[in-house]
């Protein structure tokens, strides 16, 4: 009789956990948790955390040199600037604090940064209607791209600063981008150019295998073709 019971129970919980797996099904909750989803879990799938900041990059340093920086925007725009150091100081800073999201794995929390909004450029360049990618060029030669659509998301940032300090040569100082919602191959350190272009141009990575988009939410690590 006790194991009759017992048995109810068991399969009372089970039809309550499988109702609530229905449930995250149909709300996408678990799949398609999109960027600013404040209910999702915290780590990616796949992710585990670090407390350090490792350096990932081709091995090459460009050496900080602020009075040679150049920041150049250019394509598909009624406006295009070359920025000197001055120039981009002179811009309104936004602060933001995300987290890191790593292809290779790793994710580190609460990263504290300063810097020029992608909004900010975007009023300033004025992307032309056929503009629908934005590339970066940075001073390694390493290129990546996103669409102008998530260039233009409100944490997108040309970072200078984190947790308070300039951003360190190693970390793409003096200038880096910022793209919090991807994973972290789309924030091109040692920025020059940003691009403005009718077609899409895949970066460095993107040419070889790594997914085109890069969301950390769905996995889209590497391309399956
Ligand atoms: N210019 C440049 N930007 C780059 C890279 C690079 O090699 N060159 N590597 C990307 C990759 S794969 C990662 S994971 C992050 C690493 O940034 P970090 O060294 O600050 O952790 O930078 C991205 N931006
Ligand atoms: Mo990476």
């Amino acid at each position: 009789m006790s194991d009759d019971i017992e048995d109810e129970q068991t399969s009372k919980s089970r039809d309550k956990l499988i109702e609530k797996k229905q449930e995250w099904a149909k709300g996408g909750r678990l799949l398609t948790g999109k960027p600013g989803d404040k209910q999702r879990d915290r780590l990616p799938p796949g992710q585990r955390i670090v407390k350090d900041w490792p350096v990932l990059d081709l091995g090459v340093t460009p050496k900080l040199d602020l009075e040679k920086w150049r920041l150049r925007i250019d394509g598909e725009v009624e406006n295009r600037a070359i920025w000197n150091w001055n120039d981009f100081l002179d811009q309104p800073q936004l602060e933001i604090t995300s987290d890191i999201h790593c292809v290779t794995g790793w994710s580190r929390y609460d990263n504290r940064w300063v810097g020029v909004s992608a909004a900010h450029i975007l009023s300033l360049a004025n992307p032309s209607p056929q503009a629908k990618h934005c590339i970066f060029y940075s001073r390694d030669g390493y290129t990546t791209n996103v669409s102008l659509e998530r260039f233009a998301e409100s944490n997108v940032m040309l970072a200078f600063k984190w947790n308070g300090d300039v951003l360190s040569a190693a970390h793409g100082g003096p200038v880096r981008v910022l793209m919090p919602d991807w994973y972290f191959w789309k924030s091109a350190k040692w920025l020059r150019r940003i691009e403005f272009s009718e077609d899409d141009k895949p970066g460095y990575w993107e040419i070889r295998g790594y997914h085109n988009e890069g969301d950390p939410w769905q996995e889209e690590r590497y391309s399956d073709d």
